[in-house]
Parts: structure tokens; sequence; C-alpha cells
């Protein structure tokens, strides 16, 4: 036991308690919803920058370059990196730790990465909560890195401040793939691995994407950015877009930071109620059964759903 509570060494900055409570959150330990409300007071002010793409496209090594840019401009930096790839496989986070070596050291960059499988309230969840763990701790600037895929990775990034969609020269050239994925999300899009054949077609057809839609006199166009994560070039460029576009969200600021309370608030809720449902209203086992019922025909879902409704009603009304 610590004598200083953990929410106190988090808002020191300790990079062990940082991740502990990460730890202790990731796995829903026991504690994780008191430290929760413990250190909630504590956040909001951290700038939370998500940055998505396809596996190999060069997303960790651009982070990598942002962190460096961002340190010397001063600023304490948390990166959590969602790795597809299981914890016990290695691979990836490994890859991952050893590219950012580099700040190893430095106490201002706290780098975690978290594996998409096993968390059982859900990705967007953990990592939302991991954020705000690095939020109470100070950090000015949090970067998330996710494979843009899942609908759990689209959440993480819709409750980010910005989003930065990586793509690479070849890949996406197709306009309906580019329509259909996650280009709604995109706040800036950097085409990287500008030094490869091709690049300047990708910036075209995103561009050409973007001429598609309409946007209002006044509102955010997405600009396309070539980089090079691996020499830095396109870098500075990518961060003044980003100091660009934080400038022009300011004003909506409160919704985007609404949007993520909104998100919170229900994604517990249902999680609440879930469990409620399944400890308290029903019997152990029956969720079970209705299951059964339901995948064998004889029950159609929307009628079990009312049932368990009612006799949750019930439970409440005398
Ligand atoms: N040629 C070239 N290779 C790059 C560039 N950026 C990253 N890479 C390489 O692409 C591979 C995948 O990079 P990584 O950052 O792990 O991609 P991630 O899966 O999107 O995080 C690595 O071998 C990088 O060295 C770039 O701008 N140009
Ligand atoms: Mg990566």
């Amino acid at each position: 036991m610590n004598a200083v509570p953990l929410a106190d060494r988090i808002a020191a900055g300790d990079p062990r308690a940082i991740a502990r409570a990460i730890s202790i959150i990731e796995d829903e330990a026991p504690g994780a919803a008191d430290l929760a409300r413990g250190i909630f007071a504590r956040t909001g002010r951290a700038y939370l920058l998500g940055v998505t793409g396809p596996p190999g496209a060069g997303k960790s090594t651009l982070v990598d370059r942002l962190v460096a840019e961002l340190r010397r401009a001063g600023r304490s930096i948390g990166v959590i990196a969602v790795d597809p790839t299981s914890p016990f496989t290695g691979g990836a986070i490994l890859g991952d730790r050893v590219r950012m070596q580099a700040h190893a050291s430095d106490p201002d960059v706290f780098i975690r990465s978290m594996a998409t499988r096993g968390h059982l309230g859900g990705l967007a969840r953990a990592t939302g909560e991991a954020a705000l763990v690095l939020d109470a701790a100070g950090k000015d600037l949090i970067i998330i890195e996710t494979v843009g895929v899942g609908q759990d990775e689209v959440d993480i990034v819709r409750t980010a401040d910005i989003s930065i969609v990586v793509m690479v020269p070849g890949a996406g050239d197709d306009v309906q793939a580019l329509k259909a994925g996650i280009m709604e999300i995109a706040d800036i899009f950097a085409v990287n691995k500008a030094d490869r054949e091709g690049a300047d077609r990708t910036v075209a057809a995103i561009d050409s994407v973007l001429a598609l839609q309409t946007f209002a006199p006044g509102a955010w166009r997405p600009p396309v950015v070539k980089t090079e994560a691996t020499t830095g070039r396109g870098v500075a460029e990518l961060l003044a877009e980003v100091e660009r576009f934080r400038e022009h969200a300011r004003p909506a600021a409160g919704s985007r930071q609404r949007v993520r309370a909104e998100f919170r608030l229900r994604e517990i809720l249902q999680r609440r109620f879930m469990q409620h449902i399944e400890h308290t209203v029903l019997d152990p086992g029956e969720l079970d059964g209705i299951v059964d019922e339901i995948s064998a025909r004889r029950l159609d879902p929307y009628s079990a759903a009312d049932m368990i409704v009612r006799r949750t009603l019930r439970k409440y009304t005398v």
C-alpha cells in the first residue's frame, strides 16, 4: 500500500502511477470505477489527437515524429497506441515500444500500448479512460493511434478533438473506397510515404472526393498533407494544420467535449443497465436460455427485449 493515494500520484505526473492506473482501468480491476471518479475533476484540459489509418501506413513512425516536434515546443505528451495484436504475441506492440524508445527517458512523454482484445467493456471505453488518466496527469496533448477498421476504432477517433487519417500512395486511389471508409471522420489527411511513387495521385484522389462534398461557408475543409515519416518531411506542415484546425474549432470545442461527455454517459448507462438486468432482474443463466430460444427461432429478439424491459419496470412499480 502506498501512503499517497493513486489519484494524487497521477496528478503529480508519476509515470508508475499512470501505468498502474491504466492497467486497473484496462483490466476492469476492483477500484476502476472509484479511480475514474477520483480523477475526473482533474480532467478536461488535454487535447486529444486521433491518428488512424491502415496497418503499415506509418502511423507509429509519424506519431514518433509528432512527439519529437511537440517536445521541442515544450509540450508534455501521452501516447496510446491501440494495436491489432494481442499483448501475448508481442509483435507490433514491441515494435511500437522500440520505435518510441527515443522518448523512453523523457518524463514528459508517456507511451502505452493497448491490445484490441480483452476489454470487457469495449476498447473505446478503455481507451477513453486511459486518456482520462493521462489528462489528469497533466499531459497537454494525448495522441491515440488506432487502426481504422472496426467500429471500436471509429468510436475512439470520433471522441477525439481532432482526427488525422493516414493514407499511403496507391491505397485508396479508388474514390469509392475512400467514400465508404473512414473519410467522414478525417479533419486532416496525411498522405504518408510521400517518397513513394504515386503520392500526388493519392492526394488528387482524396481531393476529388472532398470536391464532391459541399462545405458550408466557413466550414472546415480537411487539408491533405504529404508526409515522409521516416525523414520527418512534411511533419511541421502537418502540425501547422493541427494548430490551424485547433484555432478553427475553438468556438466548437465545448460541443466536442459534449459529444465525449454524452458518449461516456450513454456507454456507462448501457453497461450499468445490462449488468443490472443480468444480475438483478433475470435469474442466473436466464439470459442464456433466452438467447437459445431466439437462436432456435422459438422466440424473436424484439419480444424477448420487451419482456425483459417489462420485468425490469415491474420490479420498480408497486
Ligand atoms: N518509405 C517510407 N517508409 C515509411 C514511411 N513512414 C513509415 N515507413 C515505414 O513503414 C513501416 C510501417 O511503419 P509503422 O509506423 O509501424 O506503421 P503503422 O502500422 O501505421 O504504425 C515501417 O517499416 C516504417 O519504417 C515513409 O514516409 N516512407
Ligand atoms: Mg503502429
